[in-house]
C-alpha cells in the first residue's frame, strides 16, 4: 500500500475512533495514540524521510489533511464532550433551594440559671438593684470586713482556694496568701458600702468557691445570692417581711415562714430561715426529715463591727443582710435529692424543668 493510502485509512480510522469516545478522557486518549510523541500519524510522518523524492509532495499532502482532519474532528467532539460533562456536574452538584433548612433545637438557660435570675427579678420588683463584683478577692473584703478576723474560726468553716504568685508555681494553699476565691458574695457589699451613701437596697448573686468535696448537699463551686439593706431605721421587722414576701414569691402563696436564731460574724442578732416542706405541708416526710420545715437561708441585722469596717455611723443607719444557695433553693424547690444532679448534663434530667 502506498504512504498516501495508509493515510487516508489512518485518518477515516481515527475519525471512527473520535466519534466513539463517550468522554474527554477517552478522545484525548485518542488523541495521543495518534498525535502523540509515539502517536501513529507521528511514526508515518517520521517515515517519510525515506521515501523517493517523487513521491515526497504527495505523501506531504495526504498528511497534512489528515492531521488537519484529525485535529478539526478531536477539538469539535472535544466541545461536544466538555459540555456533556459540564452539565453533568451541574445537575450532580445542584441544590434544591426549596428543601426545608435543618432546624437547630433552640436552647434553654440550666436551671440554676433561671432560678437564680427569678430571685433576681423578684428583688428588682421590689426596688433593689443587682449588683456584680469580682470572683478573686482579697482576705479582706472576703472575711475580715465581714467581721471575720485573721484568727476568727469561722474561716476554719470556709477553707478555700488561695492564690499564690509563685511564678508559675501552682501550689495553693491556705496562709500563704491574702487572694483567694470568693467563699461568699459578701465582699460585694462590702465595695459598695465604701463607694455609696446609703439608702443600699442590693443584692449580689454570683459563683462562690470553697474547698468542699461535692456530696449530696456540697458543692466545691455554687452560686449565691447575697442582699443588703442599709438605711435609717431599719428593723428586724422590715428584715422578716421582706424574706417572707421573697419566699412566698418563690416557693408559693401557701408556704410559711419560721425564723431560727443562729450565729454569724457579720450580722446581730443572725437567724436561719426555713420554709414549710411542700410535700407534707408540715406534717413531717422524708423530704423534711420528718420536721415538716426546710431551711433555706441566713440573715440578720448587719453588725455594728461591719458597718464600723465600710466607715458607716451605726448611730445613723441600721441594715439587714441575708444570703441564699441557689442550687440549694432549686434542690428544694424541685425536690432534687443530689446538687452534683444539677452538674452532671444528663439533657434528660435537666429537660424537665
Ligand atoms: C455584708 C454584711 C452581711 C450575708 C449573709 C448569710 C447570712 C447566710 C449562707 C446561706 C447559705 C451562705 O450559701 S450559703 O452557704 N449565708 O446564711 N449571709 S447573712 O451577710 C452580709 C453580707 C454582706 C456587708
Amino acid at each position: 500500500m502506498d504512504i498516501a493510502a495508509e493515510l487516508r485509512q489512518l485518518q477515516a480510522a481515527t475519525l471512527a475512533d473520535i466519534e466513539k469516545a463517550g468522554t474527554t478522557d477517552a478522545l484525548e486518549a485518542v488523541r495521543v495514540g495518534v498525535l502523540g510523541k509515539k502517536g501513529s500519524l507521528t511514526q508515518v510522518l517520521r517515515g517519510m524521510g525515506q521515501l523517493p523524492k517523487e513521491e515526497r509532495p504527495a505523501a506531504g499532502r495526504a498528511a497534512n489533511e489528515a492531521r488537519d482532519a484529525i485535529e478539526a474532528a478531536l477539538s469539535a467532539r472535544g466541545e461536544v464532550l466538555a459540555r456533556a460533562e459540564l452539565m453533568e456536574r451541574i445537575s450532580a452538584d445542584a441544590v434544591d433551594v426549596t428543601l426545608p433548612g435543618r432546624r437547630r433545637p433552640i436552647g434553654v438557660s440550666h436551671l440554676i440559671e433561671a432560678e437564680k435570675r427569678e430571685i433576681a427579678e423578684i428583688f428588682a420588683g421590689i426596688g433593689y438593684t443587682v449588683v456584680d463584683g469580682r470572683e478573686v478577692e482579697s482576705d479582706y473584703y472576703n472575711f475580715t470586713a465581714l467581721n471575720t478576723p485573721p484568727d476568727h474560726p469561722a474561716r476554719g468553716m470556709q477553707d478555700t482556694f488561695y492564690v499564690v504568685d509563685r511564678s508559675g508555681d501552682e501550689a495553693a494553699v491556705r496562709g500563704e496568701s491574702d487572694v483567694l476565691l470568693r467563699t461568699q458574695t459578701s465582699g460585694v457589699q462590702a465595695h459598695i458600702m465604701e463607694e455609696q451613701e446609703p439608702p443600699i437596697y442590693i443584692i449580689a448573686p454570683g459563683k462562690v468557691y470553697r474547698r468542699d468535696v461535692a456530696d449530696p448537699s456540697h458543692l466545691p463551686q455554687f452560686n449565691q445570692i447575697e442582699g443588703l439593706v442599709v438605711d435609717r431605721g431599719i428593723t428586724l421587722g422590715d428584715l422578716k417581711g421582706t424574706l417572707d414576701y421573697v419566699i412566698k414569691k418563690i416557693f408559693g402563696p401557701d408556704r410559711e415562714t419560721r425564723f431560727r436564731p443562729h450565729f454569724f460574724p457579720f450580722t446581730e442578732p443572725s437567724a436561719e430561715v426555713d420554709v414549710s416542706c411542700g410535700i407534707c405541708h408540715g406534717k413531717g416526710c422524708r423530704s423534711c426529715k420528718g420536721t415538716g420545715w426546710l431551711e433555706i437561708l441566713g440573715c440578720g441585722l448587719v453588725d455594728p463591727n461591719v458597718f464600723a469596717y465600710a466607715g458607716i455611723d451605726p448611730e445613723v443607719y441600721s441594715g439587714f443582710a441575708f444570703g441564699m444557695g441557689v442550687e440549694r433553693i432549686a434542690c428544694l424547690k424541685y425536690d432534687i435529692p443530689d446538687l452534683r444532679a444539677l452538674l452532671e448534663g444528663d439533657m434528660r434530667f435537666l429537660r424537665q424543668f
